[in-house]
């Protein structure tokens, strides 16, 4: 019986591959001489989960690397942990760090997977950390010189992305209070983080064109739409307000390298509304201006979109990191209070199910972007508690099917359109560790069980095996 659904067949020489994050999958946080990130002491203190073994993906890469052959894969997402090769941020390189990365990309390219490297996925340094993080303005340089070293040390990778959702940094940190330092709407060190975060981004692409390699450099935004819950002018305006600072802001950053007006009278008046304020140096704009023509490529996320209505109360916001149905809310002083939309599904940690969403993304980058050349989706997927049954049984995971099919639709849609979207990463490969969540938030198309690390395959895996042949 076949399983596709909506898809029928993949573009010829699609990229198609899994994603994953050093920090949720590697393990092995105290090995080899890894040094901590802003995470390690943060976990053990909260209690709640550990990030040891994760998916043991540092033991056991090879095993995650056959399956995504065996599966009909082409491509992987991978970051570097900035700590496993500099301890501290900077310094002396860890050889023990270079090695394993080495063996890693090997062991990709001899097996057919391509590699696509992140610099930095949400693992700062601790040391790093401690000293301001993307607020002190020496992390650029740190991040600056380790990008440098990984150029010249990883030749043998040809495709890199600098940050990965630097929104969801920003926001996690500063205005959830999720990731740690745990801010609660800081808004004057969230935007200052995504302004920063841009700038290391920019000047990371403004070098790696300056030496001259061989290769292809990008960043990864998340994008998350924001719509008016009714088209009422005070709701139209909360939805640009929220779309200006968790979208626009870095959109018209890296592709335009400048913030264009009408998004800095947005952000000016959210600043206003929470007496926070941005500061730009001169010199920064340049910076920008220089590296927006010279992304190689883009890696766009998308999970969600959000609907929102006009709120002038204060902010308060509550994260659903259980999966209990409707425990999360979300009020921004200002700017606009989340809300559901009748008829939109949402998962069981409250995301919106919204494939028109990812659409719209795509025809939004190509209508005001024209230096968002061509594009990757880097992560989509869906967070679902996986229920193991036995293992002789496949693990039914028809739902995921359901979103990734979805999301394919929209996203070909869009491809037929004259959008240039070159390839597609499920978020996530194998089962891994969830920064807020734990281990009960599955997105995997192979189930890991944390107890022994065994794989199992799960029927979206075989779903990604029969799509994977209609590239022929
Ligand atoms: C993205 C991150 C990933 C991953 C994913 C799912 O924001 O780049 O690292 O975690 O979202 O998010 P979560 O684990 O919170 O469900």
């Amino acid at each position: 019986m076949s399983l596709l659904n909506r898809i029928k067949k993949l573009p010829q020489n699609f990229v198609w591959g899994g994603a994953t994050a050093a920090y949720q999958v590697e393990g092995a946080t105290k090995e080899d001489g890894k040094g901590k990130t802003m995470w390690d002491d943060y976990l053990e203190q909260q209690g709640r989960f550990s990030p040891d073994p994760a998916s043991d993906f540092y033991h056991r890469y090879p095993e995650d690397i056959n399956l995504s052959h065996q599966y009909g894969l082409n491509a992987i997402r991978v970051s570097i942990a900035w700590t496993r090769i500099f301890p501290q941020g900077f310094g002396e390189p860890n050889r023990q760090g270079v090695t394993y990365y080495h063996q890693l990309f090997k062991y990709c390219l001899d097996h057919g997977i391509e590699p696509y490297v992140s610099l930095h996925h949400f693992d700062s340094p601790k040391t790093l950390f401690d000293q301001g993080d993307w607020l002190n303005r020496q992390n650029i340089k740190y991040f600056v010189d380790y990008a440098k070293f990984c150029f010249q040390e990883f030749p043998e990778v040809k495709n890199w992305f600098t940050i990965n959702e630097l929104i969801s940094l920003a926001y996690s940190q500063y205005i959830q209070g999720n990731f740690p330092p745990n801010h609660h709407f800081d808004v004057t060190s969230a935007i200052q983080a995504q302004h920063q975060e841009l700038l290391a981004h920019a000047q990371v692409v403004n070098l790696y064109h300056q030496m001259k390699l061989p290769g292809r450099i990008g960043l990864i935004h998340v994008i998350q739409p924001i719509y008016p819950i009714s088209d009422t002018p005070e709701n139209i305006h909360a939805a640009k307000l929220q779309d200006a600072f968790i979208n626009r802001f870095l959109l018209d950053g890296t592709f335009l390298g400048y913030y264009s007006d009408e998004t800095m009278a947005l952000i000016n008046e959210i600043l206003k509304a929470n007496n926070a304020k941005l500061t730009i140096e001169p010199g920064d704009l340049d910076i920008l201006k220089t590296a927006a023509s010279q992304n190689d490529y883009f890696g766009l996320n998308y999970y969600q979109s959000q609907f929102i209505q006009a709120y002038n109360g204060e902010s308060s916001s509550k994260f659903n990191g259980t999966g209990t149905k409707g425990t999360s809310s979300f009020k921004f002083k200002g700017v606009g209070e989340l809300v559901k939309k009748p008829g939109v599904p949402t998962t069981d940690w409250d995301w919106n199910i919204y494939p028109e969403g990812l659409y719209d993304t795509l025809k939004r980058l190509q209508k005001n972007y024209p230096n968002c050349k061509t594009i990757y989706i880097t992560e989509n997927g869906l967070g679902y508690k996986d229920q193991f049954v036995s293992p002789d049984k496949v693990i039914d995971d028809t739902p995921r099917i359901d979103f990734i099919d979805q999301h394919l639709a929209a996203l070909l849609k869009a491809r037929k359109e004259g959008v240039n979207v070159q390839g597609y990463f499920v978020w996530s490969l194998q089962d891994q560790f969830s920064w807020a969540n734990g281990y009960n938030k599955r997105y995997g198309l192979f189930y890991v069980d944390f107890k022994t690390q065994k794989r199992y395959p799960k029927l979206s895996a075989y779903w990604f095996q029969e799509l994977a042949k209609t590239m022929n």
